[in-house]
Order: structure tokens, then C-alpha cells, then sequence
């Protein structure tokens, strides 16, 4: 059945033509060596072959006409490649000739590299481009490519809308079901390379014994693709699990059980990768709660896991203590100080914004600002404020619009993705996570097109330059058909749909302004939660002269946070991007757009336009019904419907309330909310 469970991999048989076309470039596989790497990338290429033609091509020993030939300097010495561009995890494929036979060439440093570059020629074979004439290098310039897990030890997932966990706890070490094997698939094909298997909202438990060896079993399964485990950890696991008085990180009992912890874990998993921490924040314990920084607990971690050589995730989200101003200047506050007293071995994972995973924020002003440490990027690929399992909001534009945004660190051109590929302050620790979107659910992410949003980060975390239009075209294609009487429409409608979530949840800069707790649907009336930074209200401010978060220096001063270019252009709503204008400025309902709108019209527009777009996108599906086979066609379709009536809640209550507060008329031609 067509329920979504073999994700982009799904091989389905391809037309004849096109058939003909992958058989010929794929007559034999020739793979010299035995690893199980070796074998994966073997195995999914046969398997992905004969799922399109029909036919098993078989591995051979020396290269024949028409053969894949999977090699690297060890198998082969003297490759027509420029070896080194590739480093430890890159490829190249090249359609070239070996005595006189033509064969297509996949080269690489490491059977890991073959691995990915099996996965970028099944990408071309599956997507209907050109197999002749190949010439493509390919190498990640992010080192740590990761998801993040928000998987808790019982089973349920924070922010987790595909049904429970895919770790199950229970069965493992003895029982490795095969999703594991297909996750890994999954994940190695497009280019993650590590995943961190728990919550950042850690139980001590995870560390005990019995969780190692369950962790241990995970990471013999993933290891052949190229995929290191993770482990979130609890500040206080030291006194939970085994009594100690405190977890001062600078009491040498302290930091002699995290460095016995980090010797049982590399004594299980030789290859661990290392751990990931949420500390001092929301309720979370850490250093601060005994007069420490958040450099000094992440050293002592960093000790511990040094000798093994692995590294430390420190999260900068945070906003615990006393800040009542402005929750979004708290991190830089924190942590802007700390530049350079990070072991080399720390990275600070820092969220795409500062505030907390919205529709739309400006970049983290972290990015840029701490050129003495290395930053990775946090990304949340589960939708936890953008409609969740059902509404269809492609967060390829989002990433790409994070990952572009010019930081004027170093002067223009300073962009977000060069301050986490390492290459703006020459740092060698890089990394970029995205939280999955993974549970049990057969379609793994909730929906079918939030499939798209996992496949979009891990591709855009291997390259950081492509575009989420083309993620969005090879996703298309492999998911549904290369046929672009498909892809066209569905790509069209994926690529305007976050835009659309922006325009009917939070338009021009608004943010925060769901419901509390669930985080779904609107709330932007919520006033009365005990700590002011948790309601709506604090972020949009709205009253009866205007609406806004001023951010200037009138106001909090959050623009000074940023390099001085972007704060002078911040600093004033007419250079201000209309897309950011209320996050940075309280503006009267008066004040006029460069449509020639008022405000307030301006902002009905902007939610009509929202609800618009997804009742065009239920248009488009509709019309897709006879190319698409009729179970996915159905999920789309049910939740199109659910996602046009709540961008429609969102609208109506979005317009009632602020009209509650404004008592304005409604532009011509906008209807009453309902
Ligand atoms: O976005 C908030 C979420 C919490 C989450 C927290 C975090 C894991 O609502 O569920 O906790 O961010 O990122 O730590």
C-alpha cells in the first residue's frame, strides 16, 4: 500500500523508457571490499533497480559496459579524481571508461562516501535526469549533521505529532526491529550523519546501565551508514543516579563521575558521539544553580568526553532567569559574554531564532556575534507552530531563509550558513540539527508532505547553497512521480505554503501568538499565565493606538544585539523588512505600508491572502487526483480541508480579537470574522 512508509526511497517502477535508460547505466554493480557499508550501499542499489526496471543487477568483480563501479583509493589507486576535495564523507561520480568500457564511476575516501554517492545516483535515477556525461563532486561543509530526538524514555514524543517514539525502550538491546535498519536508510541518504536518541528535557535514567546497552544496540545498527549516536543528559544525573551532594561543576567528585559515565559509555559504543544539554532552562537544572557559567558546566562535560573524542552540545535556549524586558535578548546576554571560554570540543547550538522555533523570527542574533566559538544551528523540523501533522507548510523556504540571512559580521556577505559551515571564523567543529518529526505513525512524520521537511534538512544540511525549490522538485518526484504534470503543481504549492502560515498565524513580524501549551491555534488574547514572557500579549503588545514589540532603543534595544548595519536598518520601520516590522516596532493601526494600506488593512490582507493560498493548494491537489494513487491522494486531501478551516480560525480570531482592541472597521471587501 501506498501509505508513505517508504518515504523518498519508494523505487517504483519507472516507464519504459526510463527503465531502459537506468538498466543501461546500471548493468552490473562493481564493489570491491567487504564492509557492512559497502554492502548497504550495494544492497539499496540493487534493490533500487530492480525496483525501477525490473531487474537485479548483479555485483561483478571487474568493470563491464554499463556498470556502477563503487571505489576508492584502497580498491583502486589510481582514481581520474581529485581525491582530497572530498574528505572523509564526499563522493564523486563520473561517467568515464575503464578499458574501453563505459561505466559510471562513484569515488570516494571511505565506504561512507560510496554510500552517499550511491544515494545521489539512485537520486538521479529516480528524479528522470540525464545518466550520461556525469561529472558532479559532492562534500559536505557542515561536519555534524544531526537530528535532534525529542524522544522521552516512556514512549512519548515532546513535540511529537507522528504518534509515539520509534525507540522501543522496552524491546531493546535484544530486539532490533527492522525501522531502525530504514531509518538509517533514510537518514543516510540524505547526508545526516549522527542523531541524539533523547529529549533535551532529560531523564537522568538515560545514563543508567541498562539505557546504555539499548543505545549501544541503536548504534550497531546505524554505524554501517554513518551515523553516530547522541545522548541528551540531565544536569543532576550525578546526584539522581548515585547520590552525590551536588552538581557543582567544578566539585571534583562531579567531574569524576561524568568522566567514569563517559568511559561506560565509550566502553559500550566506541564511537559515541557525545552529549547534548538543555541546562538553566525552563525549570531545567544546570551550572547556574551554583553560581557557574555555562562555559564552566560545559567544559567539565567536555573533560570528560575529550580523552574519547567526543564533543558537547551546549544549547543557548534560554530564557529562565530574571529578564522581564525582552525574552529575545536573554541568550546574547548570556552567552555573548562567555565568547572563548568554551573548550575546543564545546559547540553552542543555538535556535534559528531568538525567541522560539516561529512561522518567522529574524536570524539568532548569537549568529555572528561569537566568533571565538563555534555555533551549530538548531532547526525544528517538527512543526510544532506551523500546523503540526496536518497543515502543509514546507519548511524548506524557512530554512533557506535563515541559512542566507547576511549577519554583517565580517561585512556583507557574513551569511548564517557560513558562520555554522565554520569558514567565517575558521572553525573545524560544525554542525547544524534539525528536531525530527519522527514517531511510529506509517508515514514516520505525521503527513505525507512533512516527509518534505526532514528530506529538506538533511539535504540542505549537506549543502547549505541549495535552493528549497529544487529539495522541494527531487522530493516531488521520488515521492510522487518524476512526471511534472506532478511535480510542477506540487511543488508550487509547497513553495508559497509557509508564506501562507506566516500570512494566516503571524503576519508581519507578529510571533507567539498560539494558544498556550499545545501550541495550536490562536490565542493572541492570553494574558494571564504566571510568567509574563509566556503570554501573547507581551509579544504583540496591541492596544488602541497600535501594535508591535518595539525593539529599538526606545524599547528594549534588542537591535543593538545585531552587527551595526542591520541595527541601524532595524532601528527604523521604513528600512525595516515589512516581513520583520512588528517584531522590531510599536506602530500605530495608522501607520502606512509600502502597499499604501494602513496597518491594520494591511494585516487582514495579509491573513485573507493565507487562507487563500491553502483554499488554491486544495485546488491544485484536486486536480492532481488522477496522477496520484488514491491513499496519499486521500490523507492530502482530508488534511488540506482540516488546514483551510483552521487558517480560517486563525484569520477570524486573530481579526476579532486585535478588532476588539482597535474597534476598526474592516478593509473594503474583507469579510467579518465568523
Ligand atoms: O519550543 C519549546 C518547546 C518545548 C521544548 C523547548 C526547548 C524540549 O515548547 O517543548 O522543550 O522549546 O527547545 O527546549
Amino acid at each position: 500500500a501506498e501509505d508513505g512508509y517508504d518515504l523518498w526511497l519508494r523505487y517504483a517502477p519507472a516507464d519504459a523508457a526510463r527503465a531502459d535508460v537506468i538498466s543501461r547505466h546500471a548493468t552490473a554493480i562493481v564493489a570491491p571490499g567487504d564492509s557492512a557499508t559497502l554492502k548497504a550501499a550495494t544492497d539499496e542499489l540493487q534493490r533500487a533497480v530492480a525496483g525501477m526496471t525490473g531487474t537485479k543487477p548483479a555485483l561483478s568483480a571487474a568493470p563491464s559496459s554499463g556498470a556502477l563501479w563503487l571505489a576508492t583509493p584502497k580498491t583502486a589507486p589510481s582514481l581520474p579524481v581529485k581525491m582530497q576535495a572530498l574528505g572523509p564523507e564526499g563522493y564523486a561520480i563520473r561517467s568515464t571508461q575503464v578499458e574501453g568500457k563505459p561505466v559510471t564511476l562513484i569515488a570516494a575516501n571511505s565506504d561512507i562516501g560510496l554510500l552517499h554517492g550511491a544515494y545521489h545516483w539512485l537520486r538521479l535515477a529516480q528524479t528522470g535526469a540525464n545518466l550520461d556525461a556525469l561529472d558532479i563532486m559532492s562534500a559536505p561543509k557542515i561536519g555534524l549533521r544531526l537530528l535532534n530526538h525529542w524522544d522521552n524514555l516512556n514512549g512519548t514524543v515532546e513535540r511529537g505529532y507522528a504518534g509515539q517514539s520509534i525507540w522501543d525502550w522496552w524491546r531493546l538491546p535484544d530486539y532490533k526491529g527492522p525501522r531502525y535498519t530504514d531509518y538509517a536508510r533514510a537518514n543516510a541518504s540524505i547526508g545526516i550523519n549522527g542523531t541524539v536518541l533523547n529529549n533535551v528535557n532529560a531523564k537522568a535514567d538515560s545514563l543508567t546501565a541498562p539505557y546504555i546497552a539499548k543505545a549501544a544496540a541503536l548504534a550497531d545498527v546505524f554505524r554501517p551508514y554513518g551515523i553516530k549516536v547522541y545522548l541528551s543528559v540531565k544536569w543532576t544525573a550525578p546526584m539522581e543516579l548515585d547520590g552525590l551532594k551536588t552538581a557543582d561543576p567544578m566539585d571534583p567528585a562531579v567531574a569524576a563521575w561524568w568522566k567514569a559515565k563517559a568511559d561506560e559509555i565509550y566502553r559500550a559504543i566506541p564511537d559515541f558521539g557525545g552529549f547534548l544539554v538543555k541546562a538553566n532552562s525552563e525549570g531545567q537544572p544546570g551550572p547556574q544553580d551554583y553560581k557557574r557559567t555555562h562555559a564552566d558546566g560545559a567544559n567539565m562535560l567536555a573533560a570528560a568526553v575529550k580523552p574519547h573524542g567526543g564533543i558537547i552540545m551546549w544549547r543557548a535556549f534560554v530564557y529562565a532567569h530574571d529578564n522581564p524586558d525582552d525574552r529575545a535578548k536573554q541568550a546574547y546576554s548570556d552567552f555573548k559574554p562567555l565568547d572563548g571560554q568554551f573548550a575546543d570540543n564545546v559547540i553552542v547550538q543555538v535556535k534559528n531564532g531568538a525567541i522560539d522555533f516561529q512561522p518567522r523570527e529574524p536570524f539568532h542574533p548569537l549568529f555572528g556575534a561569537m566568533p571565538k566559538t563555534p555555533l551549530m544551528m538548531e532547526f525544528q523540523i517538527t512543526k510544532e507552530y506551523l500546523g503540526q501533522s496536518t497543515h502543509l507548510t514546507y519548511l524548506g523556504p524557512l530554512f533557506q531563509e535563515v541559512l542566507e540571512a547576511d549577519t554583517y559580521a565580517k561585512g556583507k556577505g557574513s551569511t548564517v550558513a557560513k558562520v555554522i559551515d565554520g569558514s567565517l571564523d575558521g572553525h573545524r567543529l560544525t554542525g547544524i540539527a534539525g528536531v525530527a518529526n519522527i514517531g511510529v505513525d506509517r508515514d514516520w512524520s505525521g503527513s505525507i508532505f512533512n516527509q518534505a521537511d526532514w528530506y529538506a534538512f538533511g539535504r540542505m544540511a549537506w549543502d547549505t547553497g541549495l535552493s528549497a525549490d529544487a529539495v522541494a522538485r527531487e522530493w516531488a518526484a521520488m515521492t510522487f512521480s518524476p512526471d511534472p504534470r506532478v511535480v510542477d503543481p506540487v511543488v508550487a504549492m509547497m513553495m508559497g505554503s509557509r508564506e501562507a502560515a506566516v500570512d494566516y498565524m503571524t503576519p508581519l513580524g507578529l510571533a507567539h501568538v498560539m494558544a498556550t501549551g499545545h501550541h495550536y491555534g490562536p490565542g493572541p488574547w492570553i494574558s494571564n499565565l504566571a510568567r509574563p514572557e509566556w503570554n501573547p500579549v507581551y509579544y504583540h503588545k496591541a492596544d488602541a493606538a497600535g501594535i508591535g514589540f518595539d525593539r529599538t532603543r526606545t524599547g528594549s534595544d534588542a537591535v543593538s544585539q545585531y552587527a551595526p548595519p542591520l541595527a541601524r536598518r532595524w532601528a527604523k520601520p521604513a528600512t525595516t523588512p515589512e516581513q520583520d516590522l512588528l517584531w522590531f516596532h510599536h506602530l500605530p493601526w495608522t501607520y502606512r505600508l509600502k502597499s499604501g494600506d494602513t496597518l491594520w488593512d494591511g494585516m487582514v490582507h495579509h491573513y485573507d491572502r493565507g487562507v487563500a493560498y491553502v483554499a488554491d493548494m486544495q485546488r491544485s491537489w484536486d486536480s492532481l487526483r488522477p496522477l496520484i494513487d488514491a491513499e496519499r491522494f486521500a490523507q492530502t486531501e482530508a488534511f488540506l480541508r482540516i488546514q483551510r478551516r483552521e487558517a480560517q480560525w486563525w484569520r477570524d480570531a486573530s481579526i476579532a480579537y486585535f478588532q476588539s482592541v482597535n474597534r476598526l472597521p474592516l478593509p473594503a471587501g474583507a469579510a467579518a470574522p465568523e
